[in-house]
C-alpha cells in the first residue's frame, strides 16, 4: 500500500527545505501544502499543537514536528535510501552537534542581520563571520560536512545559503571573502537536483525579507 506523507510547509522556510532536500535525497513521493502562517490551517494547529509552526511532516497521519527531527526521522523511515546521519554512533553525535549548532547560531544571528540596524548590526555581521569560519574549519578539505557523501549537517545549513545574499546586502559584507571554502561547498552542494530544485532565487528572499521588513516598520 503506498504511504501518504504530507508536508506542510511555507517556500522560504529554510526548515521546510531541510525536509524538501531529505525527502528528495531519499526520493520519497509527497503532498506538499503551503501554509499561510497569518492564517495557519485547521491541520497544522492540530499537527503541532505545542509550536505551532512549519514543518510538519504528516506521516500515514502521525505528525512528526521540528525540522531536524523530521530529517533523522526520514532518515530512519526511508533506510535503503543512502543514508543521512553516519553509521558510526560517534560521527553521528558529531553530525547532531553541528546540526544543533546551525540551529542555535545562523537564523538568529542572521535575522539580526537584517532586522537590525548601526552598532547592533555591526556586532550581528561579527558575530555571523565567526559562525561562518567555525563552520568553514569545521568542513576542513572534505566535500561535503560528513565526508565524501551529502548529508544531515550539509542538510541542516545548505537552506541558510539561500540567505547569504539577504545577510550580505543588509549588512554589508561578503561571505565568499570571509569564507572561500564555505562558498566553494554552497556551489557543490547546488549541483545536487536535490538542492538545487529547493532552494529559491536568493533575491526572491531578499525581496521576501524586504517586504516583511516594511510591514514590520523596520525599514
Ligand atoms: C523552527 C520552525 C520555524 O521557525 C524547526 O522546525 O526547526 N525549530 C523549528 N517555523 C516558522 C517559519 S520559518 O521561520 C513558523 O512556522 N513560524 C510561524 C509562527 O511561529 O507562528
Amino acid at each position: 500500500m503506498a504511504e501518504a506523507v504530507v508536508l506542510l510547509d511555507m517556500w522560504v522556510s529554510p526548515f521546510g527545505q531541510r525536509c524538501r532536500i531529505a525527502l528528495a535525497e531519499k526520493g520519497v513521493a509527497y503532498e506538499y501544502k503551503e501554509e499561510d502562517l497569518s492564517n495557519k490551517s485547521p491541520l497544522l494547529l492540530q499537527s503541532n499543537p505545542v509550536y505551532k509552526q512549519i514543518p510538519v511532516l504528516i506521516h500515514d497521519g502521525k505528525p512528526v514536528c521540528e525540522s531536524l527531527i523530521i530529517v533523522q526521522y526520514i532518515d530512519e523511515v526511508w533506510s535503503d535510501g543512502a543514508p543521512l546521519l553516519p553509521a558510526d554512533p560517534y560521527a553521528r553525535s558529531q553530525a547532531r552537534f553541528w546540526g544543533d549548532f546551525i540551529d542555535k547560531k545562523i537564523y538568529e544571528c542572521g535575522t539580526r542581520l537584517w532586522k537590525l540596524k548601526g552598532e547592533a548590526q555591526q556586532e550581528a555581521k561579527k558575530e555571523f563571520i565567526d559562525i561562518l569560519k567555525l563552520l568553514e574549519a569545521e568542513l576542513g578539505e572534505k566535500k561535503y560536512f560528513g565526508g565524501d557523501a551529502f548529508g544531515y549537517v550539509d542538510i541542516a545549513l545548505v537552506p541558510f545559503c539561500a540567505w547569504f545574499y539577504t545577510y550580505e546586502t543588509f549588512a554589508g559584507f561578503s561571505v565568499e571573502a570571509e569564507a572561500p571554502k564555505l562558498s566553494a561547498w554552497v556551489r557543490r552542494c547546488m549541483e545536487r537536483e536535490s538542492v538545487a530544485k529547493t532552494l529559491y532565487d536568493p533575491v526572491k528572499v531578499y525581496e521576501f525579507i524586504c517586504q516583511l521588513n516594511k510591514k514590520d516598520g523596520v525599514a
